[in-house]
C-alpha cells in the first residue's frame, strides 16, 4: 500500500469506518488545507468521502475552528431539517465524539491532549461526506448563470444566518477581512524584505501605496457604527459553492472554515472579485472586472437577500468588491515577500502573478464604480 493511502485508511480506523479504500485521489482545488476524495467499500456499500488535512499554519485554533463549524452546520440544518444529504455537510465523529483527529508522528494523540499547530509532527484531519455529481467553478467561464447562482446561494446563506448568535463563534483567524490592519502588515512586510524581492515589485507596491486611505473605507464605517457585524462566510469563491453537475442548482456552500463576524459587502466583493471577471486569479493580462456577470451575482444576490440588507449595506457592496480586491492583491504580494509561505503555489512566482491580477481588476473596478454603483443600486430596488 502506497503512503498516502496507509495514511488515509489510518484516518478512516480513527473514524470507526471500515472497508478497504478502492479509490482516493488528491483534489487540487483550494489554496490553503490538503483534500482527497476517496471510496470506502465495506463489503455492502461504497462511501464517498472527503478527507481533509487542515492547515493548522493558518488555523492556529483548529479545534475552536471545528467547534464553529458544528455550530453552523448544525444552525443551516435546523432551517432546512428535511434536506436530502447531499445538501449538506455531515461530518465524521471519533469515538471520543470529536469531528476531528490530530495526529503526532503519524499516530493519534488523545481526545484531552494538547498540541501546538505550528509542530511540524502534528497533522489535523477532519472526514467528511464527499458530495456526489457536483462540481465548482475556478471561473465562472463567462456563464451569467454560474453568478447568479452564486448569488442566490450566499445570499441565502447569509439569510440563513441572520439569527445566529455570532458570540458564538470564535475568531478562526484574527483580523482576517480588517483591510486596516492587513495593509498596515503588508507595509511592514515591505519594510523588512526579507526575501529581498522587494525591489522588483515596486510598481505593484506603489499602487497599493496609493490607495492605501481608500482601503481603509470599510474600517472606518465600522469604527463609525455604519455598517452591522453579520456572520459571513469570509471566502465566497465560486470553488466554495457546490452545484449540481447538471442544472448548476447550488447543493451546499462549503469551506465554512472562515466564517465568523464580518461584513456582508466582503462576502458579496469576494465572489465579484473572483468569477465576476475576465481572467483567472493568477492571470494579470487582459484583467477586468465584467459587469455582466457582476449584474447576474447581483440579481441572485439581492432575491435572497435584499430583505434583509440595510440601506448603508447595500451602498456598501460595489466598495466591497473593490476593498477585498485591493486586500487580497496585499495578501498576496505579502506572501510572495516573505517567501511564499501561507498560499500553496503551483509556481515559483504565482503569488506574484496572483496580486498584478487582483491589482488589474481594482485598477478597473475603481474606473467602474459609479457602473457598480448603479447595478446594486438598481437590483436592490427591484428586489425590496
Ligand atoms: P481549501 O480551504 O483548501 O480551499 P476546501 O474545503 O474549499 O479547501 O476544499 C477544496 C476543494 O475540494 C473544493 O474547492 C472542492 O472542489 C472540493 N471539495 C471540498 N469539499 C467537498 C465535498 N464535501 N464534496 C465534494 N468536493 C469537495
Ligand atoms: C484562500 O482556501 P481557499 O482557496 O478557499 C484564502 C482566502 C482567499 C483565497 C484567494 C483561509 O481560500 O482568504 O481569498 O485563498 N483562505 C484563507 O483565492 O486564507
Ligand atoms: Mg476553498
Amino acid at each position: 500500500m502506497d503512503e498516502v493511502k496507509e495514511k488515509l485508511a489510518y484516518i478512516c480506523s480513527q473514524f470507526r469506518i471500515e472497508g478497504e479504500i478502492l479509490v482516493y485521489r488528491w483534489i487540487p482545488a483550494g489554496h490553503i488545507n490538503t483534500a482527497y476524495y476517496v471510496a470506502v467499500y465495506n463489503g455492502k456499500e461504497i462511501y464517498q468521502l472527503l478527507i481533509q488535512r487542515v492547515n493548522t499554519y493558518v488555523f492556529r485554533d483548529p479545534v475552536g475552528m471545528m467547534k464553529n463549524i458544528e455550530l453552523l452546520t448544525e444552525h443551516i440544518r435546523g432551517k432546512e431539517p428535511t434536506m436530502e444529504k447531499r445538501r449538506r455537510l455531515h461530518f465524521r465523529h471519533t469515538a471520543a465524539r470529536r469531528n476531528y483527529v490530530v495526529l503526532r508522528n503519524g499516530l493519534a494523540i488523545g481526545p484531552e491532549e494538547a498540541f501546538d499547530p505550528l509542530d511540524e509532527s502534528i497533522e489535523f484531519w477532519r472526514v467528511y461526506n464527499f458530495i456526489e455529481y457536483s462540481t465548482s467553478f475556478e471561473t465562472a467561464e463567462g456563464n451569467p448563470e454560474v453568478l447568479r447562482m452564486s448569488g442566490k446561494a450566499f445570499g441565502k446563506f447569509l439569510r440563513q444566518l441572520e439569527d445566529f448568535d455570532a458570540e458564538r463563534l470564535i475568531e478562526s483567524i484574527p483580523h482576517f477581512h480588517d483591510t486596516r490592519y492587513r495593509l498596515d502588515s503588508f507595509f511592514a512586510d515591505v519594510e523588512r524584505d526579507e526575501m529581498g524581492r522587494a525591489a522588483s515589485c515596486r510598481e505593484e507596491i506603489g499602487i497599493i501605496e496609493k490607495y492605501r486611505d481608500f482601503g481603509c473605507t470599510l474600517c472606518e464605517e465600522i469604527d463609525r457604527g455604519l455598517l452591522p457585524m453579520r456572520v459571513t462566510h469570509n471566502d465566497t469563491k465560486t470553488n466554495n459553492i457546490l452545484f449540481d453537475k447538471d442544472n448548476l442548482d447550488p447543493l451546499v456552500i462549503i469551506d465554512l472554515d472562515t466564517c465568523m463576524p464580518g461584513l456582508a459587502c466582503y462576502d458579496f466583493g469576494d465572489t465579484i472579485r473572483f468569477a465576476a471577471c475576465t481572467a483567472e486569479e493568477d492571470q494579470p493580462d487582459g484583467m477586468k472586472l465584467d459587469l455582466e456577470l457582476m449584474r447576474a451575482y447581483t440579481e441572485g444576490y439581492m432575491s435572497e437577500a435584499g430583505s434583509v440588507l440595510t440601506d448603508a449595506e447595500v451602498e456598501s457592496l460595489a466598495t466591497g468588491a473593490a476593498v477585498i480586491t485591493l486586500e487580497l492583491a496585499s495578501r498576496f504580494l505579502a506572501d510572495y515577500l516573505v517567501g511564499d509561505r501561507y498560499f500553496r503555489i503551483a509556481y515559483p512566482e504565482q503569488n506574484l502573478r496572483r496580486a498584478q491580477a487582483q491589482l488589474a481588476l481594482f485598477v478597473d473596478m475603481m474606473a467602474h464604480m459609479d457602473e457598480m454603483q448603479a447595478i446594486v443600486r438598481e437590483c436592490a430596488e427591484r428586489a425590496r
